[in-house]
């Protein structure tokens, strides 16, 4: 029903419009003048129109920065995080400057050069230097940000994963669960087809590396220690997503990937910085379904002596799935 009035006001906001013209086009025969025909005045009233909307865009960008400033992610937890954030903000600023340069003199010159009985524009062909100027500059400027930003990316994901520790992360419609590898820092072989009653992620409990794996639905770390997430997914595309540690990959059913990184604060530290509600979250960012909104999971980060205490109070598969 609601659908149906839109519609209507729609047809007949057209058809008043269509009507407008209409009225226009006999006013203009019955005064015999041209409405249609651009004036000076028009022109002046177009001109200062740019300018205040030009000013006013500008002003909205600025408000914009300012109000929602806190919005954006605190400074980066872990070490190539660091590195994107110094990406970000050497590409940001440049665009900052380049926008704030432009945007006001696109608005000014749109008034400045505004049409005038009698004026007419510059033949301006072709200049030699300009053309120079504006190839080579933005040519050396681009490829030395995209070469920075190739070396900063590939970094990010090539860093030596030798020493850390091997992390499941599973994902589902609508929640995550995580493995530890255990003391063999190997994770035991797994299939869908395996996945029954209390054994949710389809662990081959037969498999020898199976046995010291830990599973849970909280994930510890050790601050200042590489870890490897590998990532698995049992039903649709589902993205793990740990903001603060600028930590971002794809799961996807039938495929394993990862993603390494190094925690560098820990969560007290982050309390005193951010407040005390602070926690380190692994979101879905993919819109996967209904209660997507609600696909998440709490990391900690703490000293290694707490994490070494937590890892030994957790029970290991051997002593919550069978093993035969
Ligand atoms: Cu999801």
């Amino acid at each position: 029903m609601t659908n149906l009035l839109f519609a209507l006001v729609a047809l007949l906001t057209i058809a008043a419009l269509v009507q407008l013209v209409r009225v226009n086009e006999l006013l203009s025969e019955i005064t015999n003048r041209d409405t249609n025909a651009v004036t000076d005045d028009d022109n002046q009233k177009n001109g200062i129109l740019s300018l205040i909307i030009g000013g006013g865009f500008i002003a909205f960008v600025i408000w914009q920065m300012v109000t929602w400033d806190h919005f954006l992610l605190p400074p980066a937890s872990s070490v190539h995080g660091e590195e994107i954030d110094a990406l970000m903000k050497v590409s940001m600023t440049l665009i900052l400057i380049m926008f704030f340069l432009l945007t006001p003199l696109l608005f000014y010159f749109a008034y400045k050069y505004r049409g005038r009985e009698g004026r007419t524009a510059y033949f301006f062909a072709h200049n030699n230097k300009l053309e120079v100027a504006w190839t080579v500059i933005p040519t050396i400027v681009l490829t030395a940000l995209i070469i920075y930003g190739l070396r900063t990316w590939d970094r990010a994901m090539n860093p030596d994963i030798s020493d850390a520790t091997v992390i499941e992360v599973y994902s589902k419609q609508f929640d995550w669960t995580a493995r530890y590898s255990g003391s063999d820092n190997i994770l035991g072989a797994s299939d869908y087809k395996l996945v029954e009653g209390r054994n949710t992620l389809g662990v081959d409990v037969l498999d020898e590396n199976s046995a010291d794996d830990i599973v849970v639905r909280e994930v510890h770390l050790p601050v200042n220690k590489s870890v490897l997430l590998k990532f698995r997914s049992r039903d649709v595309i589902h993205s793990a997503f740990l903001p603060h540690f600028r930590v971002q990959m794809n799961c996807v059913p039938g495929l394993s990937t990862q993603f390494a990184f190094t925690p560098t604060k820990t969560t007290t530290q982050m309390k005193e910085e951010e407040g005390d509600d602070f926690e380190y979250v692994l979101l879905c960012n993919k819109i996967c379904g209904s209660a997507h909104f609600n696909m998440q999971m709490k990391f900690i980060v703490e000293s290694e002596e707490e994490y070494n205490k937590w890892i030994s109070s957790q029970k290991t598969l051997k002593n919550t799935l069978t093993l035969k």
